[in-house]
Formats: structure tokens, C-alpha cells, sequence
């Protein structure tokens, strides 16, 4: 089986919401880089068809986040334009087993390029951080996979949304935020900016040097994901989530 026809069929899954028996199950012998070339061809059928890369994520960043699927290190996926929310609604259609996590997202005004990054390198190239939530879903039964499985589904990404507000980058002491999530008015998650490997610009970091692996960068204009700061929980129609980011507001999401 070539690696383009694995990518067909996870973009086939994708688009359709139907869910995927694990590839790590039906084909043997696929590496981590196999997985990322995959998941780049997935994302060559997204930009043909129109759709543009606006930034990138990472995700599993936190101890929480790993625990919880399996997978001990970190990894990175591709945003496209069409993932992102313009309002804080959210329609279950096209989306399969959908789980929410609150983010902290950069948003940058330079280009960050390079394998040897530093926290200085990625504050002189930030034009500002907003909070954010990301809306996964895994293509794989049971949102059950391996790192290479997950790898090649561009790292189960959906939806995402961040806030109205923009802060600067020197606002707080972002490992500090904390952050409570909310499902229908009840706590079902809490957290603290530190969780993302001790500091969310060391995501970033992360991010540039896997990207400077392959050729590639953070271009202006675009944004970074950094990861989940808590485990992702699952929405349903109806279900309003709310997260509060401390000391910088509330954002608020509905599902329908
Ligand atoms: C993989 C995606 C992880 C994050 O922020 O950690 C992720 C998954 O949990 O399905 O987006
Ligand atoms: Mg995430």
C-alpha cells in the first residue's frame, strides 16, 4: 500500500466523518516520518481543493493530554482556514466523536525558522497570544490510536476558535494562567499554562524546531496551537462549554 493511498483514504474519512479502523492495524511497518508524509499528502488534498495553511499546532504537549491517549511525546499538525470557527458555535455535522480543550494560541508577526530557538527568538517574533479552544476529533474508532496513526489524521485537528481579545505577549506570565473549563455550567476541567511543557513558548519552540526538520517554518501572519493545557472532553448538541482563561475573560462555546 503507498503512502499516497493511505492518505486518500484517511482524507476520504476525514471529509465524510466516518470512522477509520486504525492504518497501524491494516498496514505494517509504517514509520513516524511515514506518518508525517502522509499527513502532509492529506493536506495537499485540502489546499487543491481550495482551502489555505494558517498556521500549525502542536499537541500533546501535556502530561495530561498524553496519559490520557497513550502517546508520550509531542507532535504536530496542519490548521487550515477551513477549521477555524468565526463565531463561538459549534455544528456537530461533519464531525464524528468531537472533544473540546482549552489552548493558548500565538500569533506571529515574523518568521521563525531554525533548530536552535530560543524563548527571545519566538517574544521578538510574536505580535500577540489569544486563548483558545480546540475542537478534535479523531477519525479512529473509539478515538483509540497509536502515535503514528494519530500523526497521519493531522493529529485528530477539526475545529478551533480563539477569542475576540488579543494580549500581549508580555500581558502575564502565561505558564501561570489558570484555566477552568465548564460543561453545562459544571467544572469538568482545570488547569494551568504550565502544563504545556512547562511554558507555552516551549511549544512554540518544539513547533519550529519539527517544522526546520523538514524545510519548513512559522510564516507572518500566521498561528500556533500550542497544545491542550487539560484533557479534551467530548460535546454533544446542546452542550455549552465555557472556559475561563484567569485574568483575561471568559469564552464561551455552543454546540448544536
Ligand atoms: C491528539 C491531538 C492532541 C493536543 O492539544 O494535545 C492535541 C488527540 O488527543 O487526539 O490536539
Ligand atoms: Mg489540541
Amino acid at each position: 500500500m503507498s503512502l499516497e493511498a493511505i492518505a486518500e483514504e484517511i482524507y476520504r474519512h476525514q471529509t465524510t466523518a466516518e470512522e477509520l479502523e486504525k492504518i497501524t492495524l491494516r498496514y505494517d511497518g509504517l514509520s513516524v516520518e511515514d506518518a508525517y508524509a502522509i499527513q502532509q499528502l492529506v493536506i495537499q488534498k485540502y489546499t487543491l481543493n481550495g482551502d489555505k495553511l494558517i498556521g500549525w499546532k502542536m499537541g500533546l504537549t501535556s502530561k495530561a493530554k498524553q496519559k490520557s491517549v497513550g502517546v508520550d511525546e509531542a507532535i504536530y499538525g496542519h490548521l487550515l482556514k477551513s477549521m477555524e470557527l468565526l463565531t463561538p458555535e459549534i455544528s456537530l455535522e461533519g464531525l464524528i466523536h468531537p472533544r473540546i480543550e482549552p489552548e493558548i494560541a500565538f500569533v506571529f508577526k515574523h518568521r521563525l525558522q531554525g533548530d536552535q530557538i530560543t524563548p527571545r527568538d519566538v517574544w521578538l517574533a510574536t505580535e500577540c497570544v489569544m486563548p483558545a479552544v480546540e475542537v478534535i476529533d479523531s477519525r479512529y474508532k473509539n478515538f483509540s490510536f497509536t502515535l503514528v496513526d494519530v500523526v497521519a489524521d493531522n493529529t485528530s485537528s477539526a475545529k478551533f476558535y480563539v477569542g475576540d481579545q488579543a494580549f500581549s505577549p508580555y500581558h502575564c506570565q502565561w505558564s501561570d494562567v489558570g484555566v477552568v473549563m465548564k460543561k453545562n455550567g459544571e467544572v469538568v476541567q482545570t488547569g494551568a499554562g504550565a502544563a504545556v511543557l512547562g511554558h507555552p513558548v516551549r511549544s512554540v519552540i518544539e513547533q519550529v524546531h519539527m517544522l526546520h526538520r523538514i524545510g519548513k517554518c512559522i510564516e507572518p501572519g500566521m498561528l500556533v496551537l500550542t497544545g491542550g493545557i487539560t484533557e479534551a472532553v467530548y460535546i454533544h448538541d446542546g452542550d455549552r462549554v465555557s472556559v475561563e482563561f484567569e485574568g483575561l475573560g471568559e469564552m464561551s462555546l455552543s454546540v448544536r
